[in-house]
């Protein structure tokens, strides 16, 4: 999963000097009897799309494997395989500067469907242990196995069983964490990644979070992050020493939730219904411009970015945010929803460059363009992915991000 900010409410969008991609999610539906007793499972499929080629084509085993959006001048790296990342190789990376530091590497182009597939086939062993599964992206998932269908009662044994049988059927290795809150399984599912299995018990927590980096806490985004070093926070030791009413007047609720990250407390339930609320992508530009043609070059990048995260989400929708922000800093964005749902590049495009009229462009200097995209529908029922997907399935959200001038 994508490191998130959870400061703004409304539609989202990263900041950073790079493009990167911003997806939000809905509040939980779920009441579920939170205990400190729960057994939560994440599982995060080993560099995914590229372990997908290398099974695919045994020729690519062992090889620096670069799977990529698009292999265009403008492509950026989606992951890369293991191999590759011992170059410096990583997600989000411009292909020319993979292609720079990895000259012999294998740059492949993303094979969405055949990963599509092999995701529900992931989940469909899930579901055989648990009907708790939140997905949150094509190769991961939150798992609450405190009661399961096996009636297994550990959790690293049935994590260890859900890797062998991800194997079995799918030659792909997955690392699985394993703790008594969504955190805490989410931080173990790393730490020894690939085909790692690794537990947080309660007595580990005090100095795990001591020593965390404080980027590393949930819901603590680049924005956050920066504010919390300029005041001298830099690990969960340092955060620990703000009180609970510090935390809620610098950053409200995520504030309450850093405070009790720290001490080993995440309420959050896995909520097989989750709805994501809005995908998006924004890019800083190399210079402020009032360049009109420049900004429509980069929303037609953005347009075509945006409907690629939409389709390996399999959504469709309706509302399109236009987001600027000038050379002074100060942030818009405008939006309009649409009559039809869809994915399509061209018309979030031509949906953009209507809403860019209703802005400063080409008068105020710009120095960053988003768009993002919300109000979901279900994709037709003719998609296998969807009839399989408790997220898709579930009722259009109609949510609408606040319009802020
Ligand atoms: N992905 C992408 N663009 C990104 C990040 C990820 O297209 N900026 C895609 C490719 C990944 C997949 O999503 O294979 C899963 O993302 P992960 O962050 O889980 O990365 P990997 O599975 O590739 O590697 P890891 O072993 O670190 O989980
Ligand atoms: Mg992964």
């Amino acid at each position: 999963m994508k490191k998130t900010d959870s400061m703004n409410g409304g539609v989202e969008f990263a900041g950073s000097t790079k493009t990167e991609n911003k997806i939000e999610l809905a509040a939980p539906t779920v009441e579920t009897f939170v205990t400190t007793d729960r057994k939560i499972i994440v599982v995060d499929m080993d560099a995914y799309f590229a372990s997908v080629e290398q099974r695919d084509n045994p020729d690519l085993k062992g090889k620096p494997v670069i799977v990529c959006e698009s292999l265009g001048s403008r492509g950026v790296v989606s992951t890369a395989s293991y191999e590759a990342r011992k170059f410096g190789v990583h997600s989000a990376m411009p292909l020319w500067k993979a292609r720079q530091l990895c000259p012999e590497g294998i740059f492949l182009e993303v094979r969405i469907d055949v990963y599509k597939i092999i995701s529900s086939q992931i989940k469909n062993i899930y579901l055989e242990y648990t009907d708790l599964v939140e997905p949150v992206a094509l190769d991961e998932a939150y798992l609450d196995v405190t009661v399961n269908k096996k009636g297994i009662s550990s959790a690293i044994d049935l994590a260890g069983e859900i890797q062998s049988r991800i194997f079995f059927e799918t030659k792909l290795t997955a690392s699985a964490g394993v703790s008594f809150n969504m955190f805490l399984a989410k931080l173990a599912s790393g730490m020894h990644k690939p085909s790692g299995l690794t537990e947080i018990t309660k007595d580990q927590v005090d100095s795990l979070m001591d020593n965390l980096p404080i980027g590393e806490f949930y819901g603590v985004g680049e924005v956050t992050e920066s504010k919390f070093r300029n005041m001298g926070v830099e690990t969960g030791a340092d955060l620990k020493k703000l009180s609970f009413d510090d935390l809620s007047r610098l950053f409200g609720k995520p504030g309450r939730s850093f405070y009790n990250l720290v001490r080993g407390i995440d309420e959050r339930v896995v909520d097989p219904n989750k709805l994501r609320k809005s995908i998006g992508k924004e890019i800083t530009l190399q210079a402020d411009t009032e360049n009109v043609e420049e900004i429509l070059d980069n929303l037609a990048t953005l347009s075509t970015d945006v409907e690629k995260l939409l389709q390996v989400e399999g959504l469709y929708g309706r509302t399109i945010t236009l987001k600027l922000k000038y050379g002074n800093f100060s942030s818009i964005t405008r939006q309009q929803a649409l009559k039809e749902f869809t994915d399509d590049a061209v018309i979030f495009f031509n949906t953009a460059v209507g809403l860019l009229k209703k802005t400063r462009a080409g008068e105020w200097p710009v120095r960053l363009v988003g768009i993002a995209v919300s109000g979901f529908a279900p994709l037709p029922e003719s998609e296998p992915a969807v009839s399989e997907s408790p997220s898709l399935s579930a009722t259009t959200n109609m949510e609408v991000a606040q319009i802020t001038a």
